[in-house]
């Protein structure tokens, strides 16, 4: 099924990695404050304890009693009167009131009790953790899911905090789950990544020719090396579009994206398979946002005739939005619907796929029907510069426009990315009809 321009966006539940107090992430008060402290009586008046002090001496009854302090795990109490250290005030205060029916704390009660972050298990305190129940008395394991990492909360409960390498929860049905962890976890497996160097120094495109259709199957694309967008840019300064928000690597639990890259004579096919915490696909045309580029999707970089230096003839960088619109900056002529298509599929809620073809002769801008010697027609043993960005945007929290939340690279582009060319990677064709010779 398409996804018609503006149709929808999908926010997802909110990063449980963000937040001091954030599941998974020890709490800043947590530790010793993880005792229970009964509320203290009221306080007599001096001139009272003085009275109480001497009537209990005279009486020769005195009891005095230690502020109750109990462990979390409800152990505690103990014989009666034997604490030695108390002070004057609180024991004799309380002596006169309490001291009969005895329950004063063991001195050494210490001993019994567990630290803030350990539970009393099998008679020992460990640390909290998934396998004693995060701190649940009854110190029952926590649930686990299929390729789900569950962690602890500050709250002591179970929390499902993030996927296995290569597996999203597309449904959204088990990260930032609490307590009762229930659901199918990760269930979207993206494929094993190539074990190459990332970024390698030439990207080796195979040749496969691809089905881009209503579809969205992406079978087609079997055997076809997975990457993984993995790069930030953190210095670039991107003059067409608003700046990036998220400082360094986005968590997985934001943006975790995934690339493949084939051709044939006709197209580059290049697929995005990923997962996003909050779809959008409402980029507006307002300002420098030129729809496709303002939304979630694909960020192309086609240096046709492997010139590098600033963007110009033959050298373009295509926005292909999750919407399936696109936006071309750079080359000879715009880009007509024969020369890019982007076909949109959602994954639950959370997670799309976007395959994409670009036309060779706009590639190497010879739509005119001029060659291009060593670029055009396409063959094995050719290179080009490129470059592949995973573009994260959201609607805006004050509710108006969109952010541009994050970006994930094959391979950093450089302080200027809107225009210049020279710091793409390349990619280099193979296989073919031609047997893979140049
Ligand atoms: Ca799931
Ligand atoms: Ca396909
Ligand atoms: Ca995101
Ligand atoms: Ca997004």
């Amino acid at each position: 099924m398409p996804i018609m321009p503006g149709r929808f966006f999908v926010r997802g539940r909110p990063n449980p990695r963000m937040g001091p107090g954030a599941p998974g992430l020890p709490h800043p008060r947590a530790g010793s404050a993880d005792r229970r402290v009964r509320l203290r009586p009221p306080r007599r008046s001096s001139l009272g304890r003085v009275w109480a002090l001497a009537a209990c001496l005279l009486l020769g009854a005195c009891f005095f009693k230690l502020e109750d302090v109990l462990p979390a795990d409800g152990i505690g109490g103990g014989a009666a009167g034997d604490g030695g250290d108390t002070s004057a005030n609180a024991g004799g205060t309380s002596g006169l009131q309490t001291g009969g029916s005895g329950g004063g704390a063991a001195g050494d009660s210490n001993s019994d009790t567990c630290a803030g972050d350990e539970v009393r298990c099998g008679g020992t305190c460990q640390k909290k953790s998934p396998q004693n129940g995060c701190g649940n008395p009854s110190c029952t394991p926590c649930g686990t899911l299929p390729h789900t990492t569950i962690g602890c909360n500050s709250e002591g409960q179970c929390v499902a905090t993030g996927c296995d390498s290569s597996y999203a929860d597309c449904d959204g049905d088990a990260l930032g789950d609490v307590g009762d962890i229930a659901g199918n976890g990760c269930e979207y497996y993206f494929g094993q990544p190539s074990t190459a160097p990332q970024p390698p120094a030439v990207l080796d495109v195979p040749f496969k020719p691809i089905v881009v259709d209503e579809t969205g199957d992406i079978s087609d694309w079997s055997g076809v090396p997975l990457y993984p967008f993995a790069v930030v840019c953190d210095n670039c300064k991107d003059d067409s579009l608003p700046p990036v928000l998220e400082s360094g690597t986005p968590p997985r639990t934001d943006l975790d994206a995934y690339f493949r890259v084939a051709w044939d004579q006709t197209y580059l096919y290049v697929l995005l398979d990923g997962y996003d915490n909050s779809l959008f696909s409402q980029g507006s045309t307002d300002g420098n946002c030129a729809g496709a580029a303002c939304e979630d999707g694909l960020l192309v970089y086609l240096d046709g005739r492997d010139a590098g230096g600033t963007i110009g003839n033959a050298k373009s960088r295509v926005f292909v939005g999750l919407s399936e619109r696109f936006h071309a900056q750079g080359g000879g002529a715009p880009p007509g619907s024969e020369d890019v298509t982007g076909i949109a599929k959602l994954i639950g809620n959370s997670c799309y796929r976007l395959e994409t073809r670009f036309r060779w002769s706009y590639i190497t801008a010879t739509n005119g029907g001029d060659t291009a010697e060593g670029h055009f027609p396409p063959k094995a043993g050719q290179q080009y510069g490129f470059d592949v960005a995973a573009e994260d945007w959201d609607p805006s929290l004050s509710g108006v426009g969109e952010e541009h939340q994050s970006q994930l690279f094959w391979v950093d582009p450089g302080k200027n990315p809107s225009f210049d060319f020279s710091h793409l990677g390349k990619m280099i064709l193979s296989g073919g009809p031609d047997g893979g010779t140049p």
